[in-house]
């Protein structure tokens, strides 16, 4: 099949040329294709099949054991000037970026099939929805992106419009790591990938196009481009809210999309539109809209159990691609939280009999690859071409402590200070030490596609143009008091405060102003039947002046890297609050 898109047949034949394929697979995208990939890759030892009648339609990849997660220190902003890209990215220069790629791509599809995907990010008849074409020699990535965009025919009908298209250019090269680079080069709108098979390296569709050059885009075109889930919280009144979050990766936001209202908040109805990625814009009425790009779930599979995501879990029982979990003795998907016993004869996510004093049976960012459609809370909104209209946006990540479970921004532009002083423990979703406080603005830090300092600048700019933005927020689930473990239930639990930040945006919800914002009042947040102290709550809901003055040291610390680029009005802000809290 060839393509009659402006300059793809011409840049195809180009990438052929130089990579040298033993054959070129243009994708059509239908489930015939998707079955072919995986008897390919089930008779070359890249898939196995798991338990048929437990699990009909499931396969396992196990990934070289040195590229399981995000190499964020690999990848790269290839823009013009090092400014462009600012402080928070790596940058190279746009030559040597394609210069360092492109012999990395030499020959290196010899004895590989091609595979161009044509691919659409949100609803295929969506004017907020952005097209691209990957070019990868992986078929696990063929695969991955069957589930996780729309792609193949109906997305090529979408790139003959002509509206321009994202160019990604993947190969898994020799999956070392060394010779490993993830380009991002936002002036040209195109992607380059090398040297691994990873997720967020390697669908490109996903965090290298739908943020980080979607972000770029966005800017220019004004709209926002955010790493957030999208939830719709339906009352026992029969009305949905939907409310966008920003959580750094591994903290919650595939939880928070699907949670299961608990018992003691019967009535009340969760609808999943998006876990990962919100692009959102302002609509005609003030509000703002959002859309999720993404067709699928890339989801953490470890603490994936019945109490806490029993949706996601219903999800994957069938026509389910899982990465580096572990496996049954009757070849049934595991990993740390599924079940509460360790069963016997495990196999871990290398491949090996489990040995607990190997580390654990499934790898800490083990994950699985389902289509949204699959889970029992989809909301069919998630195919409106408009999106929904946002009534809060909540930020938030891991803090152990500083980080009380929930305060309300003061208005826009102390909500937009607010995203850019979060902070978060790391996590396993990309290489490096895990659980170490990091400034992680917006949960954007690795997904930012140009300088931070202009992002925050473009993000106050909404400020001066709707009244009707929705409210800012601020979450932590993860306080953990002096025994060392959470404070606060969390999962479905979180509903609690979801129903004080909806009853907040209505201009109801008891709250107390302090130095960083609305906390909730005494007994605002219903903690009826929960583990959870009175004293316990108050912890949760105050905020302690000493800390916070040496958090906002750390927070003004951070902004200085971005001398002029920083918005001044953040400046304002930390004067404000350190005035306060000085008082307080
Ligand atoms: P990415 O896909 O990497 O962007 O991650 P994510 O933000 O979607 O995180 P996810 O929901 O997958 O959660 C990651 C881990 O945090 C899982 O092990 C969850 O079980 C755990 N988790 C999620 N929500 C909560 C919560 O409310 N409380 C606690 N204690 N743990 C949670
Ligand atoms: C994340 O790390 O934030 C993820 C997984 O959602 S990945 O797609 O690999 O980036
Ligand atoms: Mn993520």
């Amino acid at each position: 099949m060839t393509a009659n898109i402006p300059n793809l047949q011409a840049w195809v034949d180009e990438i052929a040329r130089m990579t040298k394929p033993e054959a070129i697979h243009w994708c059509d995208g239908t489930q015939a294709e998707y079955d072919r990939l995986v008897e390919g890759m089930l008779e070359t030892g890249e898939l196995f099949k798991l338990n048929e009648s437990t699990h009909p339609g499931c396969v396992i990849h196990r990934s070289n054991p040195t590229d399981v997660a995000r190499t964020e220190h690999l990848t790269f902003i290839c823009t013009q000037t090092k400014e462009d890209a600012g402080p928070t990215n790596n940058w190279m220069a746009p030559g040597e970026g394609h210069r360092t790629a492109d012999a990395l791509f030499e020959g290196c599809m010899k004895g590989r099939t091609m595979y161009v995907i044509p691919y659409v990010m949100g609803p295929l008849d969506s004017p907020y929805s952005r097209a691209g074409v990957e070019i990868t020699d992986s078929a696990y990535v063929a695969a991955n992106m069957h589930i996780m965009t729309r792609m193949g025919d109906q997305a090529l009908a979408r790139l003959k419009n002509g509206d321009g298209y994202v160019r990604g250019l993947h190969s898994i090269g020799d999956l070392s790591p060394e010779r490993r680079y993830i380009l991002h080069f936002p002036e040209e709108m195109l992607i380059k990938s090398v040297g691994s098979g990873y997720g967020g390296n390697a669908l490109l569709g996903k965090k290298c196009h739908a943020l980080r050059l979607a972000s770029w885009e966005a800017r220019r075109q004004g709209w926002l481009a955010e790493h957030m889930l999208i939830v719709g919280i339906e009352a026992p009144s029969g009305e949905t809210r939907y409310v966008a979050a920003a959580f750094p990766s591994a903290c919650g936001k595939t939880n928070l999309a699907m949670m299961i209202p608990p018992e003691s908040q019967k009535g009340y109805k969760i609808w999943t539109v998006g876990e990962d990625i919100a692009w959102m814009h302002l609509g005609e009425d003030g509000r703002l809209w959002a859309i999720n790009p993404e067709a699928g779930l890339f989801g953490v599979a470890p603490g994936t159990g019945k109490n806490t995501n029993p949706n996601a879990l219903a999800a994957v029982q069938r026509d389910t691609i899982f990465t580096n979990v572990a496996v049954t003795a009757d070849k049934q998907p595991w990993w740390e939280g599924v079940s509460k016993e360790t069963p016997e004869g495990l196999t871990d996510w290398k491949g090996n009999p489990y040995n607990p004093d190997n580390g654990t049976a499934a790898h800490p960012n083990s994950r699985f690859t389902v289509s949204a459609k699959r889970l029992p809370c989809y909301s069919p909104k998630m195919e409106d071409p408009n999106g929904v209209p946002i009534s809060a946006i909540l930020f938030g990540g891991r803090r152990a402590s500083v980080a009380p479970l929930v305060y309300q921004s003061l208005n826009w532009r102390h909500g937009v200070f607010v995203g850019a002083a979060a902070a978060s423990e790391t996590t396993a979703a990309a290489t490096g030490e895990v659980g170490v406080v990091r400034r992680d603005p917006m949960a954007m830090v690795p997904f930012c596609g140009y300088n931070m300092g202009d992002y925050w600048a473009h993000w106050l700019t909404f400020g001066e143009k709707s009244d009707k933005l929705p409210k800012i927020f601020n979450v932590n689930w993860f306080r953990k008091g002096s025994d060392g473990k959470f404070i606060w239930p969390g999962f479905g639990e979180n509903l609690r405060v979801l129903r004080w930040i909806l009853a907040r945006c209505e201009g109801t919800g008891e709250a107390v102003q302090t130095p960083i914002g609305y906390l909730p009042a005494k007994g605002a947040i219903d903690a009826s039947g929960l583990d959870v102290s009175p004293a316990a709550m108050e912890e949760l809901t105050s905020v302690n002046p000493q800390e916070w003055l040496t958090e906002l040291k750390g927070i003004e610390e951070y902004f200085e890297q971005f001398g002029e680029r920083l918005p001044s009005a953040f400046r304002d802000e930390t004067a404000r609050i350190k005035a306060e809290l000085q008082r307080a």
